[in-house]
């Protein structure tokens, strides 16, 4: 049965909907950064670039670093950007664009995100690098796929029972990162640990300005965290969906972090440019040996 266009839906070109990609547009090793902004303070230490576009918050360029062919692209904001980032990739590889059918032998991507994120840690300092062992979804947008299999349910039903969490919000899921991937990028300067991702900048991480939150107590929850040396290091709005997804399609995917805020003790870096700067060429590095 081949995919129905209002399902798959290609521009007239044969780009994918909102990606506006082609399959030999991508490498299968891809970076993924919020920012489009991001995207050329990657690529400007590739050698060469062969191939820009930009669709709404979409910016994807490939290119080569060193003898390394990459596909940096921006996803945005949140969770919800991730699902479409993903599913559009997953398609460009691994289902036939002319005949709409899954292709039988599956193409696995390696996926690295560059992000920024705020530590929850007094000694995860800003400035540091984070690499995520693990992604705490707790903005349920994983539930809609059937991800039995994928997740850790002793660390969740602990979480669930340190945390109190309501039974309203979406059950939190706890998804590994890529160990292939994590051998690469382990290092001395880079720490290690989960990462909180959340479906909203302010009230889902614990952020106050006018409005009360349902557990004004959830962040120091999240802070003192501990089961089985697993702790909750950092929070920001895509590793764990990133992680789920990958999971769910085949693909290897690891989340790297710049701490530019440190919540434990009310921290902003002075220069978060630097850091990410940083981090970018601590990636590039490191993913040409992959
Ligand atoms: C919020 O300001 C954004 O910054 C963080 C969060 O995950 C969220 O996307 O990451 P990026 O800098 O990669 O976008």
């Amino acid at each position: 049965m081949s995919i129905k266009d209002s399902e798959l839906i290609l521009n007239p070109d044969g780009s994918v909907y909102h990606l506006n990609l082609k399959p030999e547009d991508i490498s299968d090793t891809i970076i993924f950064v919020g920012d489009q902004d991001r995207v050329e303070k990657i690529t400007k230490y590739f050698d060469s670039i062969e191939f820009s576009t930009q669709k709404r918050e979409f910016k994807t360029q490939t290119g080569y670093y060193k003898d390394s062919r990459i596909t940096v692209i921006s996803t945005g904001i949140g969770p919800d950007n991730i699902d479409i980032v993903l599913n559009e990739l997953d398609a460009l590889v691994n289902i036939d664009l002319k005949t709409r059918k899954p292709k039988e032998d599956l193409t696995s991507l390696n996926i690295i995100r560059i992000g920024t994120s705020g530590s929850l840690q007094a000694d995860i300092p800003v400035d540091s690098f984070v690499m995520s062992s693990h992604g705490l979804d707790i903005n349920g947008m994983l539930h809609f796929y059937q991800i039995d299999g994928i997740s850790n349910p002793d660390i969740e039903d602990a979480f669930i029972t340190h945390t109190s969490w309501d039974k309203n919000k979406a059950r939190p899921i706890i998804i590994n990162g890529s160990t292939y991937l994590q051998k690469y990028f382990e290092s001395d300067i880079i720490h290690k640990g989960m990462t909180g991702t959340a479906g909203g900048f302010y009230g889902p991480q614990g952020r106050v300005l006018r409005l009360p939150l349902q557990d004004a107590s959830l962040n120091s929850k999240l802070d003192n965290f501990n089961y089985r040396d697993f702790r909750i290091t950092n929070f920001e709005m895509e590793t764990s969906v990133i992680y789920g997804l990958s999971k769910l399609l085949g693909h290897e995917a690891l989340s790297l972090n710049a701490i530019i805020a440190n919540r434990a003790n009310g921290t902003f870096s002075t220069d978060p440019k630097a850091v990410v700067d940083s981090l970018i060429l601590y990636a590039l590095e490191r993913i040409i040996n992959i």
